[in-house]
């Protein structure tokens, strides 16, 4: 018989597969709660063969069952109030063993290294799933966006020869007789790429060798980044600010039950846009005291969000000395860096980037950097190059952000830190 889906059960005979996520065995009748990617429902077991068959079972198993839909009122959690199946014949397609995690959300939570530890199981929980689910969709989102924009996804490498970030944080790795490096960031490529197609973006994993121990950092991250050329800083951070609200628009119209789960009461972001000067004044009325030339601590960020609750708040025009090389730099020590804030974290960073090969010379010196270690890109500029701009998101965080998760962990499918390389 050929396999129906649970969410689409309406009557009749059919054969449903998935997974064991809740047994109740009485002497008489069993109830098992079946699940596959349509939903949970509840399969009555009768007879004396079909019994001792699910006495045997355990949680996670993977099962065929062949049965009767019949109308009923289903009390179970997660599962088809609607409808409920007869069980007529059980087939064990892979029996699970005693399972390290709980996967029912009803019984005690794991802690998280465990929960990591055991990643497949974890994504078995309605909860966790609801997630990845929602993750999935903001990363399409942000593709269906700039699609729409025109502009060309491009694949940037992802072991490189120089650092693009500053030289700290590179993972070295060996590439045949030579020393190479982990990108830390599509930084360099997308500028190539901006000044010739004018429009690009890319989504892919990037590495930082940070030592952080943190709940918002992690050492491998997926960026969602975009470089446009005849742009400058305040034109890319009106494109971050209308691709964040669709994305976030889309992730309400797509995934009402994910956020219901989740309990989440997700508003579409307005855009505040305050001169980095501006930032430091704001938050020296409330408390703080900074001066020109600090960058921001986590609280200083939280700070800035709850004083624009629902909002993206950027601040821009930082202090040159502080910004990496490729930032353009303005007048009077003020560059066209920025950061974008949201919901407490920061979510982004970029800015409009410094498209003259002499001003390019001069900002790699002023950072200790040699420009002979970057002649491949300095030399690109010299063949016609526009002012260009662009901005990376990191996933996680705006995963996080959205969702208002602690931990970056929880939004990182398989996390990479400093304690965890597996699975
Ligand atoms: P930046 O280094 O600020 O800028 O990174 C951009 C965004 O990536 C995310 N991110 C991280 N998330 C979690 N853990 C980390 N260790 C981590 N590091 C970065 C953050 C951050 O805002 N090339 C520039 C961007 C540009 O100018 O276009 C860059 O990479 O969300």
């Amino acid at each position: 018989m050929e396999r129906s889906y649970i969410g689409n059960l309406k009557s009749g005979e059919v054969s449903i597969s998935g997974w064991i996520y809740e047994m109740r065995v009485m002497s008489k009748m069993a109830f098992l709660i079946i699940r596959d990617v349509t939903g949970f429902v509840q399969v009555v077991v009768k007879g004396d063969e079909l019994l001792a068959q699910v006495n045997d079972l355990s949680l996670e198993s993977v099962v065929e069952i062949h049965g009767e839909v019949k109308e009923a009122n289903v009390k179970a959690e997660f599962a088809r109030s609607d409808v409920e199946l007869v069980a007529k014949e059980i087939l064990v397609l892979n029996k699970a063993e005693e399972i390290p995690i709980h996967v029912n959300e009803k019984t005690v939570e794991s802690s998280l290294p465990n929960r990591l530890d055991n990643r497949s199981l974890d994504v078995r929980k309605p909860k966790i799933k609801a997630i990845f689910d929602i993750q999935s969709t903001i990363v399409n989102a942000f593709r269906e966006f700039f699609y729409k924009e025109k502009f060309t996804e491009i694949q940037p490498p992802g072991i490189i020869g120089t650092s693009t970030e500053g030289g700290t944080d590179l993972f070295k790795i060996k590439y045949f007789d030579r020393d190479a490096y982990l990108a830390q960031s599509p930084q360099l490529y997308k500028q190539l790429m901006a000044i010739s197609m004018e429009k690009v973006f890319s989504t892919g994993p990037i590495w930082r060798a940070e030592k952080h121990d943190t709940s918002r950092h992690i050492n491998e991250i997926r960026q969602m980044d975009i470089e446009m050329g005849f742009a400058d800083d305040m034109d890319v951070m009106k494109y971050l600010a209308a691709s964040v609200q669709f994305i976030v628009e889309k992730v309400l119209k797509d995934c009402k039950k994910e956020l219901e789960l989740l309990k989440l009461d997700l508003k579409v972001p307005e855009a505040k846009y305050l001169k980095y000067s501006e930032a430091i004044g704001e938050l020296n009325k409330n408390g703080f005291s900074m001066k020109e030339g600090d960058d921001f601590e986590p609280e200083a960020e939280r700070k800035l969000c709850e004083l624009f609750p629902d909002t993206i708040v950027f601040t821009y025009e930082w202090p040159t000395e502080i910004k990496p090389f490729y930032i353009w730099p303005k007048e009077n020590g003020v560059s066209g860096g920025f950061d974008a804030l949201y919901g407490g974290l920061e979510i982004s960073s970029g800015g409009q980037r410094v498209h003259k090969p002499e001003v390019l010379i001069e900002q790699l010196k002023s950072k200790g950097l040699n420009p002979e270690d970057f002649k491949w890109y300095v030399d690109a500029f010299r063949y016609g190059a526009p002012m260009h701009s662009g901005w990376s998101i990191g996933l996680e965080r705006l995963t996080q952000a959205m969702l208002k998760i602690d931990n970056i962990r929880e939004v990182t499918l398989f996390p990479r830190d400093r304690k965890r390389l597996t699975p």
